[in-house]
């Protein structure tokens, strides 16, 4: 299987696993947890796919291979890409400019030759192993010249392209030096995805203000005679593998033990988050130790467990924010903790899903804080684990979440009195009103699983341009 033809091919900057040394000092793959693997994993499994993607570190000459069912074929890439490519334009300069310049983007230009011939790579490889008239599905920011690069070298295919971050405004995205290119790229695409229908809205109205072309709703028509649709396809979570792992008894044992061995707290706040200065982690334990520093929270009654999984270490801004984040844990815990009763517990590791639901279903209340997310899993993922209708979930308006998850407590992140206000409002909230919120958010993700979230991509694939016959198999799961 791993050298035949796919009829669906996921091309993604990484592949699920990571190249780590084993026990016996031999190289070899183990799975790696993210948003997108938890996202795209069901339907490759379903459809036989292959997926591109480079995975991790500096290793040439390696061939595709299986991994746990899933053909993977690795994309090599040398120190110079990765340093110009991935940590430098793909995330000092397009995440930061696609997420509100939450911190200030970098504009070289030596990383953006770096970010077209990488894009080009993977173009070329998605296009050596799509078959005739295949899906080839690309996936976010560190990709968007793959649309445009593999429709050249593949007229055949048909291409779809999801962003998994916000699409900015106009105001924000006219700073890039290079958007035209940006705009031509993802306009190879047949279909161009968007987490929201104000990321569709951007786009489109881009086209038409920098490239020109004629648009009608969320359709854009091209000189060549094609059209490109730009939609929202607002991503989910596996639901029901979600809560079949909160239910199991290793978890509920784990979850009872996580919360004695924190001292049996009356409440326990918890954020997860991949340590990025967008998640808005620095405001949430800020709010939370003012609580307490004012009397209002006691840490013999209250604690805060934020894991913060490591990420992008090798970017500037990441280190500083590592540093910020360790200093002000140090200070909260330093100014109010007691002896074996620290006011943050605070972890900077990655764990398990057994572990990560075992937190979930410990934790009273969620808070998940971002200054921009495209959508925020983690919001999802706990609401899926509370099977009893238990926990309260604080929610970011600025996170894609946030516009189904009505029934949380919506915060701004940026109001530190306003995100006060909601943690003690949570932290009192009676059984009834914590029930009729987690119910309804319940009903709302159940409906709109991950599933549902591949379908409706894989649909409105076919109706932008018809497969002739072939069609692809949705993920079901039960
Ligand atoms: C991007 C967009 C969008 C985290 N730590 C561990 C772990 N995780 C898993 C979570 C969740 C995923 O990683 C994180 O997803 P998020 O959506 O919260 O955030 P990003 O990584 O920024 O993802 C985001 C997403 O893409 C999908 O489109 O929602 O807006 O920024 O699934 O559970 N998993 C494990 N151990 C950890 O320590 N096993």
């Amino acid at each position: 299987m791993v050298n035949v033809p796919a009829e669906l091919v996921i091309v993604a900057n990484r592949l699920p696993v990571d190249r780590v040394t084993g026990p016996d000092g031999e190289p070899e793959w183990r799975a790696s947890p993210g948003g997108l693997v938890t996202a795209i994993e069901p339907v490759l499994r379903a459809n036989n796919g292959v997926w591109i993607g480079w995975p991790g570190g500096t290793d040439s000459g390696l061939e595709p291979f299986e991994h746990d069912g899933l053909t993977l074929d690795p994309i090599a890439l040398s120190a110079e890409e990765i340093e110009g490519f991935y940590e430098g334009f793909s995330n000092a300069t397009l995440w930061p400019l696609y997420h509100d310049v939450v911190a200030k983007p970098e504009f070289h230009r030596e990383w953006w030759d770096s970010y077209v011939d990488v894009n080009r790579r993977f173009a070329e490889h998605a296009a050596a192993r799509a078959a005739k008239g295949a899906m080839v599905w690309v996936h976010d920011y560190q990709l968007q010249l793959v649309p445009q690069m593999l429709r050249e070298l593949r007229p055949d295919v048909h291409i779809g392209f999801f962003l998994h971050i916000p699409f900015p405004p106009a105001e924000l995205f006219q700073q890039l030096p290079w958007r035209r290119q940006i705009l031509e790229g993802l306009l190879g695409a047949d279909l161009v995805g968007f987490q929201l229908p104000g990321g569709a809205q951007n786009f489109v109205r881009l086209v038409r203000q920098r490239v020109g072309h004629k648009t009608h709703r969320d359709l854009v028509y091209l000189p060549d005679g094609r059209t490109v649709r730009a939609s929202a396809f607002p991503i989910s979570i596996d639901v029901k593998g979600f809560e079949k792992l909160a239910r199991q008894e290793s978890v509920t044992a784990r979850a009872k033990e996580i919360r004695e061995a924190l001292g049996g707290p009356r409440r326990i706040f918890l954020g997860i988050d991949r340590l990025d200065y967008t998640k808005g982690i620095h405001a949430r334990l800020r709010a939370f130790s003012e609580l307490i520093a004012e009397g209002e929270l006691d840490v013999e009654d209250a604690v805060f467990v934020q894991v913060a999984t490591p990420s992008r270490e090798r970017v500037e801004q990441y280190r500083v924010l590592r540093d910020d984040i360790d200093r002000l844990v140090g200070r909260i815990n330093g100014d109010h903790g007691r002896i074996g009763t620290p006011a943050i517990s605070y972890l900077h590791a990655s764990y398990p899903r057994e572990e990560m639901a075992a937190l979930y279903r410990a934790a009273d209340i969620m808070v998940v804080s971002p200054y921009r997310d495209g959508m925020n899993l983690v919001a999802k993922e706990y609401v899926a684990c509370q099977y009893d209708d238990g926990g309260a979930l604080i929610l970011s308006e600025f996170a894609g979440a946030a516009y189904e998850l009505r029934q949380a407590w919506l915060i701004n992140p940026y109001d530190l009195n306003g995100m006060k206000a909601a943690l003690r409002e949570a932290y009192h909230a009676d059984a009834k009103d914590l029930s009729r919120r987690m119910r309804a958010m319940r009903k709302t993700i159940k409906s709109a699983d991950i599933t549902a979230w591949a379908r409706s991509f894989l649909q409105a694939m076919d109706e932008v341009r018809p497969a002739h016959g072939k069609t692809l198999l949705p993920a079901d799961r039960d």
